[in-house]
């Protein structure tokens, strides 16, 4: 078996070529795509980039919420010196599920809108021709799946989404697609380990290839070669090793080759970082000093594009973390590009890597938007659906460590958020894949999901398997909100002295905490969606975080505004970036008004409101024009 999810690289043995670009599209309401040819020949089709959502590029409601089945289309050429090798077709995601036919022929099924998967078309493409690919897509909800969420049909028989998340339901070709030329025999994953030791590093690694011939391994620094070993497994030892850390990212490449007598069978490049990463006493250790998490809680969305990889914005994105002093992420509510990893490598930021895990409760889920769910109170995994949610849930977690592991800045492992885990069958539904997840890693990060203002300590059943807790926690808006802020600051202290009980030496850190704003909203004394409301909370909350030694980070919600299904919660979206002007003297102070131009983009409405990045209490002093005139 060959499955790969190494990201694609060229190199002497490798050949690439991007397919990324404008495709052709097509509906398909009566899924009849399939047997009418659309494979072959593709009907009254628009033009469609790739990659983006689809979603937004329309301007009709119906396309825009459109669900169900969709088309994608576009030819690619094979040149004729490709004969001989492995061509192979790679998705960095398709949201959420796909089949893909080449000429006609299908040659692969994924189900999972945010991890990559290949397709292997050597036997069917042309050589020295253009290939037709085709790709059907489909973008339903179901309790099954990763996210999870239902689907639903209108009066008149469209099909409409009704996620049991708190984000759009973002839909199309959403990463790069390559097509690859491999060699036969290839090196299919690899796998480092570090130890630091009194005179420099250690490095751990494992190769795994699809042949017999020898492999060797090397580690350049630049164009010096510091490190060399044979076999697929063995040790690099690495002297005077420059370590990987927050905002200071020192990268390895390293060079895995097969070689058969004299010849380079197989060459593949990585770029690594060696760190060690650890919890011990209470606290995160970066290459053994302690390293409080500060940052946000995300996600992949931007105005026009969606959820499609759009590498202006990731640039624009570390530029404003960097900016306002963050160190760490969360991928919220599920793997980002791949892409954004590699840039955090780059950049030193530490991130939290979340599984679609989300939408597993459904009594919450449904207040959030007018056509959510079912009204229920029940546990989540207590169903029929369970056993085929875990084996989905399972198969995603495992693509996620399998493709994210070798990254220096991924930390952690989040293997859910906010589930319903006050439940009997929580237990029975988080031990495997928290086993799972240990097993898998080669690192063996701490592993955590995030825990629902419901689940408490002595009601969540599911935080005894995490290696640290992770709290998203809303005292002051979701509850006992604005006049009730003192009796919200009791209800807070009261929680989480129940956690100090139960967290036997485990750190604790906030994912998520936040208030939405109604951007230039201003009033004296302050309502809930004011500028003044939002600092009072965030003065508040952080005060509560700094009662408790066992508090080692804070990522607040959100980074950037974003979209989410429309409802009476929802103002076009979450706007819990819209941060103001903070009264925290700790506090980044930024302004959703004319003076908090550091947008990331720009809204999706026509009257073009920037969107703001969150402000955080740890930004570096002395770096904004408009705390300099209003302070
Ligand atoms: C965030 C009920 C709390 C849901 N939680 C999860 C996240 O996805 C939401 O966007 C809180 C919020 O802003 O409500």
């Amino acid at each position: 078996m060959n499955r790969s999810l190494l990201y694609p690289r060229a190199t002497t043995t490798r050949r690439l070529i991007g397919l990324d670009g404008m495709w052709r599209f097509s509906f398909d309401p009566e899924s009849k795509g399939v047997e009418a040819g659309w494979a072959l020949d593709l009907p009254s089709s628009v033009s469609m980039p790739v990659p983006a959502s689809f979603c937004d590029l329309f301007t009709d409601k119906a396309s825009r919420e459109y669900c169900g089945d969709f088309w994608y289309e576009t030819s690619f050429f094979v040149p004729a010196e490709w004969s001989g090798w492995d061509i192979v077709l790679r998705f960095g995601s398709v949201t959420h599920r796909a089949r893909i036919f080449v000429n006609g022929v299908e040659v692969a099924q994924h189900e999972g809108g945010f991890l990559p998967f290949d397709a292997t078309v050597t036997n069917i493409v042309r050589y020295n021709q253009f290939n037709k690919l085709s790709v059907l897509a489909n973008n339903e909800l179901s309790e099954t799946m990763l996210p999870a969420g239902t689907t639903r049909t209108l009066a008149d028989g469209r099909k409409i989404a009704a996620p049991y998340f708190d984000f759009y339901n973002y839909a199309g070709i959403h990463r790069p697609v390559w097509l690859m030329a491999l060699p036969k025999e290839r090196v299919l994953d690899y796998s480092t380990r570090y130890r630091l030791t009194e005179t420099g590093a250690e490095i751990d690694y494992t190769v795994s290839t699809n042949g017999p011939h020898p492999v060797t391994v090397e580690l350049y620094d630049g164009t010096t070669r510091v490190a060399e070993s044979s076999g697929t497994t063995g040790t690099l030892v690495v002297k005077n090793a420059k370590l990987w850390n927050i905002h200071a990212a020192y990268l390895y490449d390293l060079v895995i080759r097969i070689h058969e007598g004299s010849a380079v069978v197989d060459e593949y490049l990585d770029r690594i970082g060696i760190r060690t990463f650890e919890i011990r006493h209470g606290r995160f250790l970066l290459n053994g000093s302690p390293v409080y998490l500060r940052g946000f809680g995300r996600h992949e969305d931007a105005d026009i594009r969606g959820r499609g990889l759009d590498l202006p914005t990731v640039k624009r994105d570390f530029e404003l973390m960097k900016w306002i002093g963050a160190n760490c992420f969360r991928t919220s509510h599920y793997p980002y590009a791949e892409e954004i990893y590699q840039m955090a490598d780059e950049e030193g930021f530490l991130i939290i890597d979340e599984v679609p895990a989300v939408g597993f409760l459904q009594s919450t889920a449904n207040f959030l938007a007018a056509n959510q769910g079912n009204g229920r109170q029940q546990g989540f995994f207590e169903k029929e659906t369970t056993p085929a949610l875990l084996k989905n849930h399972k198969a995603a977690l495992t693509d996620m460590i399998d493709r994210d592991k070798n990254h220096p800045s991924v930390i952690a492992w989040s293997l859910l958020n906010e589930p319903q885990c006050t439940s009997a069958g929580t237990e029975e539904y988080f031990k495997p894949l928290f086993e799972l997840a240990r097993r898998l890693d080669p690192q063996k990060r701490p592993r955590t999901y995030t825990v629902l203002m419901t689940s408490l300590p002595d009601t969540s059943k599911g935080q005894r398997f995490a290696d640290f807790v992770s709290l998203n926690r809303y005292y002051g808006w979701y509850v006992l909100g604005g006049a009730g802020l003192a009796d919200a600051e009791a209800a807070f202290h009261h929680e989480m002295d129940g956690w100090a009980k139960v967290l036997h030496g485990r750190p604790l850190i906030f994912t998520e905490y936040g208030t939405d704003n109604l951007s230039g909203a201003h009033k004296l004394p302050s309502v809930m969606w004011s500028a003044e409301y939002q600092n009072e909370y965030l003065e508040m909350t952080h005060a509560v975080f700094d009662h408790y030694d066992f508090v080692q980070g804070e990522l607040v919600w959100n980074f950037a505004d974003f979209q989410t299904t429309e409802g009476i919660l929802r103002v076009d979206g979450n706007k819990k970036a819209s941060l103001p002007a903070s009264a925290s003297p700790r506090m980044r102070r930024t302004s959703s008004g004319s003076g908090g131009q550091r947008c990331r983009s720009i809204s999706r409405s026509e009257k073009m409101i920037p969107k703001t990045a969150a402000p955080c209490r740890f930004a570096p002093a002395g770096r904004c024009l408009f705390d300099m005139l209003f302070t």
